[in-house]
């Protein structure tokens, strides 16, 4: 799939702004067939944002079920005896979508696009009325998994992730036009050779009989470098500029279609970073050099819009990396959207992109988030219908973002169950999966401190480790000294398995504004403590390639004991103001890269 682009043979129209809301948590609107007609009693709501903090009402804030948007649009004139697609970056957790009454397309997933060709029930010039069910509910055959729990209060949503359940329209839709004949897919893959670049370049196109492609590479300045014939190919440029961490330089791959008369079916831009990405040994290689990865595994999370996306906030949270000095991220804890990826490819900035597979653990954590009792791999839960939605997910993810210079990493989980035979049986598969659509970029997963080295059987399986640890925090709290002796007693164990190691998660709750001396758990001086031991302890081992503190800003969560406000263990306030220990970071990280 293509995302939406506005080229010599395309136009795009976005959708955002106020669309009219409602909830529904009865689910009577489909019966009642609100997609007939303008949504009766609506109120209104933000497209792009989470509908859960606009207004001040637990109803709304905690609603279970189905909510429904609608927009009308009206559909260019010029777009008559055009291709017309309707186009939405994401629908949390899953949608239907109907145009001027009838059923388009379903999606199921809650982080990435989908799309349906709309042309037979529009017409250009007229208004389309667009309706969306947007429904947030989670179970044991999706991911993230979920259970409804019914209690004498009603139904309630239970989950086994640390971050609040936010839901709707968080990114922009858009109506899009095409020729007849048009592109379908473009896949690039970049090597190196020298000082030459390669790009390999694989086109699908439909309609498209006895159509040719030709493809023309631009540099940065918009100079033509290369160009090629041929549906896919390999076009060579010479003294090629590379992408590389903190030098996002990108090439425009345009991609025509061209019919009989030299005519211009279809053009698409396709930006390419020409970059390598390898695992040698214990060491992480872009374009063949070792790179130490710094930065935070994050959230898109913001007050007000929650995981609403918004240019303006999410340049601020790449300003503050770039201050703090990291050169990298992780999605955590699903792919984030576009315009992020996108920013990131153009800065340099390398990315570990995850699936939205988090809290396929049901023991973690019970007394915490207060769901316990299951089983986490078991027919009942998490089985193999599970799994083939989780494969789904990566597929989807594989294919929006395969061609991304910032994404050196897959990770198609964060920590699950994997100290079990059952966790062995789900995941060996999924690995495949991603193995077998992307062999050129390492695959891995996060594992959790509960599967401790020596005891995790899903490791086996990925190129990297990427470990999370609470040592000093979730245990020895408080007691720093016994935490770096057993920190760095597991660490030596994996440091043993030839394996690059990035820590993903190590990070401590922090109330900005409490201090104490000597530093104690939740004061600012504690979280520089606790990650001045941990740095003692990656520093002893070269395996250890990368440190992301969790987490980058405090973020959103469910009620709980050990949640002040959400989880607190932010570098930044969700406001985004540094804590003590960002100029530690900063001191640390700045010149590492
Ligand atoms: C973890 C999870 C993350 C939580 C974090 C915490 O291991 O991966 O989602 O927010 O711990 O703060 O407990």
């Amino acid at each position: 799939m293509l995302r939406p682009s506005d080229t010599a043979t395309r136009e795009r129209k976005s959708l955002v702004g106020l669309w009219r809301f409602r909830l529904d948590g009865d689910g009577e609107g489909r019966s009642a067939r609100w997609f007939d007609g303008p949504l009766p009693d609506a109120g209104e709501m933000a497209v792009p944002a989470s509908f859960n903090d606009i207004v001040p009402d637990a109803a709304v804030h905690d609603h279970l079920g189905d909510v429904w948007y609608q927009t009308t649009v009206r559909v260019p004139r010029g777009w008559d005896g055009r291709r017309v697609v309707l186009y939405l970056e994401s629908a949390t957790h899953r949608a239907t979508v109907w145009v001027n009454g009838t059923e388009v397309v379903s999606h199921e997933g809650g982080y990435l696009p989908f799309e349906a060709d709309v042309t037979e029930h529009v017409r250009a010039g007229d208004e389309a009325r667009v309706t969306v069910v947007v429904n947030n509910t989670l179970g044991f055959q999706t991911i993230p998994p979920g259970v409804i729990e019914v209690t004498p209060e009603g139904e309630r949503q239970r989950y086994w992730h640390d971050f609040f359940n936010y839901a709707g329209l968080h990114r922009p839709v858009w109506l899009y036009s095409t020729g007849r004949a048009y592109l379908t897919d473009i896949t690039v893959v970049t090597e190196l050779d020298g000082t030459d670049g390669r790009i390999e370049y694989r086109t699908q196109a439909s309609d498209a009989d006895g159509a040719d492609v030709r493809v023309v590479l631009r540099d940065a300045e918009g100079t033509e470098v290369a160009r090629g014939a041929g549906a896919s190919g390999t076009v060579t440029v010479p003294d090629v500029h590379r992408w590389a961490p903190g030098d996002g330089y990108l090439y425009d791959l345009e991609v025509q279609l061209v019919g009989s008369g030299d005519d211009l079916l279809d053009s698409y831009h396709q930006p390419v970073g020409v970059r390598t990405v390898a695992v040698d040994g214990n060491r992480f290689l872009v374009n063949g050099e070792p790179v130490q990865f710094t930065g935070f595994g994050m959230h898109e999370d913001h007050d007000g819009v929650g995981k609403g996306h918004n240019d303006a906030l999410m340049l601020r949270d790449f300003a503050l990396l770039d201050w703090i000095g990291a050169n990298s991220f992780r999605t955590s804890h699903y792919p984030y959207s576009d315009a992020v990826m996108d920013y990131a490819d153009r800065h340099g900035i390398l990315v570990i992109d995850e699936t939205p597979a988090v809290g396929l653990n049901m023991g973690l954590g019970g007394g915490i988030f207060g769901a316990q009792g299951y089983t986490t791999f078991s027919p009942e839960t998490v089985n193999d219908e599970t799994r083939e939605v989780h494969a789904q997910v990566i597929r989807e993810l594989v294919d929006r973002d395969k061609n991304r210079p910032s994404v050196v990493l897959w990770s198609i989980a964060n920590e699950p169950e994997s100290d079990t035979e059952g966790a062995e049986r789900y995941f060996r598969p999924l690995f495949e999966v991603a193995r077998q659509l992307d062999p050129t970029r390492p695959v891995g997963f996060v594992n959790v401190m509960l599967a401790p080295y020596g005891k995790c059987r899903v490791s086996q399986f990925g190129d990297v480790l990427m470990l999370n640890r609470y040592y000093g925090w979730y245990v020895d709290t408080g007691e720093l000294a016994a935490a770096e002796r057993e920190w760095a007693d597991e660490l030596s164990g994996w440091a043993r398995e030839g394996k690059p190691i990035i820590i993903t998660e190590y990070g401590a709750d922090t109330y900005p504004g409490l201090h104490a001396q000597p530093p104690a758990p939740w004061s600012e001086e504690y979280q520089v403590a606790y990650l001045e031991m941990n740095h003692r302890v990656f520093d002893r081992f070269e395996a250890v390639v990368g440190e992301q503190v969790w987490n980058f800003a405090d973020f959103a969560t469910t009620s709980g004991v050990n949640r002040v406000g959400g989880n607190k263990k932010g570098v930044f306030t969700r406001d985004r103001r540094p804590k003590a220990a960002a100029f530690l970071l900063r001191d640390r990280w700045q010149g590492k890269s």
